[in-house]
């Protein structure tokens, strides 16, 4: 499974007083955990902090561009938020995210072509989003089709089917997963499925039990990505083994220590 880190997010307090304060250590050394404790790709979302949005971002982008290459996901609504995190991060990053209103996908899908980028796009359209499967699936689809039309390498299509918070939806994360197999039977070549896990335990308490049982769920129905805490060691060590047991990896007693030093 393709492993976004989500810490680098102003929703948390020690980010949020880092962007404000321009604390570079601070957020390098969240980069460098993230990456060591196994993320392939690091989410970076500027969250509610009391900044200019444009310049804050330029901050963050080349902070942690100073302490590695690995792919970022610049995680904004804004177009032209998008464009500076995307320009500045470098090619092989991931836009996070467009929705499947037309007018983002038209806005959006370009930009991810100009900057060599791999889509998000949340199945999400003028009504927000969808009551069931069904409607995920439908909206999916349509962003499928837009892809493909605009020339997108259908292996860097990331469908997101938006996962709530079971504690406020609780019918929502089955609506999510009906979604993902949905999408990848409907579709040859499917694209690939994202999720932003930790959204589905948010007002929980177990948090990490709720959130490391649902990727196991949603890798059993073929989730590709996640956006996750990677420094959530029982929620790393649960993906692995189910991608052990879903024969993602070939079984060896010591399966943790293989797939930490590569083998996987
Ligand atoms: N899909 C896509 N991108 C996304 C999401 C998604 N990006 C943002 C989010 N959802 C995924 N990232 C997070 C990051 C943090 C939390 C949830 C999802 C989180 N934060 C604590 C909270 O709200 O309780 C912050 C509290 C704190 O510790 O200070 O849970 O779905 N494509």
């Amino acid at each position: 499974m393709l492993v976004i880190g989500e810490r680098i997010n102003g929703m948390f307090k020690e980010v949020r007083r880092a962007i404000e304060a321009q604390d570079k250590a601070a957020v390098q050394r969240l980069a460098r955990e993230e990456l060591e404790a196994g993320a392939n790709v690091l989410d970076v979302n500027l969250g509610p902090a009391q900044v200019e949005p444009l310049p804050a971002l330029r901050w963050l982008v080349e902070a942690i561009r100073e302490v590695t290459k690995a792919p970022l996901a610049i995680d904004t609504t804004k177009a032209d938020l998008m464009e500076e995190g995307l320009r500045l991060a470098g090619p092989g990053s991931f836009l996070n995210s467009s929705t499947g209103q037309e007018e983002k996908l038209r806005l959006f899908l370009p930009l991810a072509a100009k900057y060599d980028a791999s889509l998000i796009a949340l199945t999400i359209d003028e009504k927000g989003v969808p009551a069931d499967s069904s409607g995920r699936t439908e909206i999916g689809l349509r962003i499928v089709a837009a892809a493909s039309e605009a020339g997108l390498d259908p292996g860097r299509l990331y469908i997101d089917p938006v996962i709530l918070p079971v504690r406020f939806t609780q019918p929502n994360p089955g609506h999510v997963l009906g979604a993902l197999r949905e999408v990848r039977l409907l579709c040859d070549p499917p694209p690939k499925t994202v999720l932003g896990l930790s959204n589905v335990s948010q007002g929980s308490s177990l948090r990490e039990l709720i959130n490391r049982t649902f990727l196991v769920m949603a890798l059993g129905a073929g989730l590709d990505a996640a956006i996750v805490d990677p420094l959530d060691r029982p929620l790393m060590e649960a993906m692995i083994t189910a991608e052990l047991l879903l024969n993602r990896h070939i079984y060896c007693d010591d399966f943790l220590k293989a797939y930490r030093a590569g083998a996987g």
